[in-house]
């Protein structure tokens, strides 16, 4: 297993579509295994592929609290399916937009049809922290992120901060 760079905003590779995968191999376990220790070394509760510039349509997640045992998810292509009309609205985060948070409405409730760590096909109610953290990762295979959903200024105020934060930090690489 490996902790592998969690690409940030802005860069463009976070915007592309990720592919479907035809099976669930070895090579798709051992990316699976990866992102899950690189979510876990970055206290996130998701990682999409994508964020680790693998463009295929893999989430992994443990929304279990720190004080519980630890519960990997694993979602090989998911499908969301019957979103409640219903929006839930939670403070979000993302790996990929550092240190920034906003308010997102989403559906509440939702049902997602995918393959498991072994390929098998699975279909889950998803509720609370759940659903929204399912659909936020969702959004990752499609390119989107969260900021997308704020106001012009309001994102385009982050994107000027995490490009900010970026050229200060590249600075320090000489
Ligand atoms: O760690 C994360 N926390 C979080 C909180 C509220 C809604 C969504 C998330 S997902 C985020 C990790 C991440 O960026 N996944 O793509
Ligand atoms: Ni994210």
């Amino acid at each position: 297993m490996a902790i592998k760079e969690i690409l940030t905003e802005p860069n463009k590779v976070l915007r592309q579509v990720s592919q479907p995968v035809e099976r669930v191999t070895k090579e798709e376990q051992l990316l699976m295994d990866d992102m899950l220790e690189t979510m876990y070394h970055a206290n996130g509760i998701g990682l999409a592929a994508i964020q680790i510039g693998v463009p295929k349509r893999i989430i992994v997640m443990d929304i279990s609290k720190k004080e519980d045992k630890k519960n990997p998810m694993y979602f090989v292509n998911p499908v969301i399916k019957n979103k409640n009309k219903d929006l839930s609205t939670y403070e979000e985060g993302c790996l990929s937009v550092p240190n920034q948070f906003a308010e997102v409405d989403r559906p509440a409730t939702c049902e997602v049809e995918f393959l498991d760590y072994n390929g098998e096909k699975k279909i889950l109610k998803a509720s609370g922290l759940l659903a929204t953290c399912i659909q936020h990762e969702m959004d990752h295979l499609e390119g989107i992120l969260f900021i997308d959903y704020l106001s012009k200024l309001k994102k385009s105020m982050i994107i000027k901060k995490l490009s900010k934060q970026k050229k200060s930090s590249e600075a320090l690489v000489i």
